[in-house]
């Protein structure tokens, strides 16, 4: 695993700028998925970006993090990643994002959307059925705002994210911190659905390039499991695997 990295590029001012600080959950059975998030970023960047996996036990040891994992956490970041805001100092914006994502864009096209009028962005994703029972008259579960925070900007620095401390984000229920509970809804901006495109959910319109996905989020799981080796967009993750290994390989040489 890589750690902190930076690319010292100039901002489109002409001016140095403060690197965008983009913190990924790390969960060490998806190793390989981090390390070709983060490349799938660094690539296509053109502003200064720093990166930093949240990685469980480095928090526990750092004492940020204690609370016991419970059944439903999917990994290991379940929880970590609503200390994004602290983990920055509760200054300026940063973005916290699944390991799961392939990023196709350039990363300033994000930050471009930024908005300082609120506490955090993110993709607003529709997940209510259309029918409240299952076709077998079972009751639909309905899970307001699913996939809201894998991957959101925050604005670190806004008041209402000061709640945010290591004692919440150890203690709150999962409904309070996924949902956004501690904001009002119009404190939450919108983020276009490209930019959290859901394989197997999101779909390309043919003819419009406007649909097509800035950053994949292989949120069933990707190639890199053997049962999602074939998955839409799965040649778009492989190739940049392959890119990101090979270039590993080179810097492993020298
Ligand atoms: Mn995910």
């Amino acid at each position: 695993m890589t750690m902190t990295m930076t690319n010292g590029s100039v901002d489109a001012n002409g001016g140095a700028s403060k690197p965008f600080k983009i913190f990924v959950g790390y969960d060490p059975r998806e190793d390989l998925a981090y390390e070709v998030c983060r490349h799938s970023i660094l690539k296509r960047s053109s502003i200064p970006v720093e990166i930093h996996p949240i990685v469980q036990s480095e928090l526990r040891n750092k004492g940020l993090y204690w609370r016991e994992r419970g059944k439903l956490e999917s990994t290991e970041f379940s929880f970590s990643r609503f200390l994004t805001p602290h983990l920055a100092n509760f200054e300026g914006w940063a973005m916290f994002v699944d390991c799961d994502f392939l990023y196709l864009a350039d990363i300033k096209e994000l930050r471009d959307l930024i908005d300082d009028k609120y506490a955090i962005m993110c993709v607003q994703h529709d997940y209510t059925p259309k029918e409240t029972t299952k076709m077998d008259g079972a009751v639909q579960t309905v899970y307001p705002r699913k996939n809201w925070s894998s991957m959101v900007l925050y604005n670190c620095g806004h008041p209402k994210n000061k709640v945010l401390t290591p004692e919440v984000v150890n203690k709150e229920t999962g409904a309070f911190l996924h949902r956004f509970q501690w904001l009002a809804d119009e404190e939450i901006g919108s983020i276009p659905f490209v930019w959290n495109f859901l394989e197997g959910h999101n779909k390309v319109v043919e003819g419009d390039s406007t649909t097509f996905p800035k950053a994949v989020h292989y949120t069933r799981g990707g190639p890199w499991f053997d049962a999602w080796k074939n998955c839409e967009f799965a040649d778009l993750w492989l190739k940049e695997m392959e890119e990101y290994e090979n270039k590993a390989k080179k810097v492993a040489e020298n």
